[in-house]
């Protein structure tokens, strides 16, 4: 029966003229990485602290960071962070815009770790949530996100047709303070070719509102997806 229902999606799915991109959300970026081929976005060639209000463009020149005034006060790359590589921190909360440059980007995927090591967090641990927003030509997608303490958590958007992409991801910490958590980016050029089942999946995502709360072996990450804007 579960084959039918996606042969019968696909046909659907087909058929319509309604051929537009549908986002596929990745919480594994192992499984992010299989399917968009997306490579790590490299912030810098080496560690480098910003001045304060400063934007910045990557060296490939794909995206511009953005400091949000009030918030946010200065980019660090490689800021004495478990991750590996050369990573993004925050002074101020982790709160920041990214522009992407190119109408190329169909994947965009980001790596959070939230540190309790008062030495990470370079202050007093306090419980960090997110709200991430990706905007793309056609939509806004916005997720509310609780990372888990001490390990790596994933969240990334990816688009199966080249019709959508990327434009802008906002990043903002909605509840925590100016202690650190780090971040890695990734990005691809390559749209993704998603699975019956993922077919399946995202067409119930696309048409109807949703809301996903579950749980990860150690701790708590919920999402509240929504579609709007699209014209
Ligand atoms: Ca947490
Ligand atoms: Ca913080
Ligand atoms: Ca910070």
């Amino acid at each position: 029966m579960k084959k039918f229902f996606e042969y019968a999606c696909l046909i659907c799915l087909v058929a319509t003229p309604l051929l537009v991109a549908m986002p596929i959300l990745y919480e594994n970026k192992g499984a992010f990485v299989a399917a968009t081929n997306a490579t790590s976005v490299v912030l810098a060639t080496a560690p480098i602290a910003y001045p304060e209000f400063s934007n910045f463009t990557i060296p490939d020149g794909k995206l511009t960071f953005k400091l949000v005034p009030g918030l946010s006060t200065r980019f660090d790359i490689d800021y004495f962070s478990p991750l590996q590589g050369l990573d993004l921190a925050l002074s101020g909360k982790e709160s920041f815009d990214i522009i992407f440059n190119s109408q190329s980007i169909y994947a965009f995927g980001m790596e959070i770790f939230e540190p309790t090591d008062p030495i990470l967090v370079n202050g007093t641990f306090e419980e960090s949530t997110f709200e991430i927003t990706f905007v793309t030509n056609w939509a806004s997608y916005t997720f509310v996100v609780e990372p888990p303490n001490d390990i790596p958590c994933f969240l990334g958007i990816g688009f199966t047709e080249n019709t959508e992409w990327l434009t802008q991801a906002y990043t903002r910490e909605i509840v925590g303070n100016i202690g650190n958590e780090f971040l890695q980016l990734m990005s691809s050029t390559q749209t993704v070719v998603p699975e019956l089942s993922t077919i399946f999946l995202c067409m119930l995502t696309f048409f109807i509102s949703r809301v996903y709360i579950f749980s990860k072996n150690q701790g708590h990450l919920s999402r509240v997806m929504q579609a709007h804007s699209r014209r």
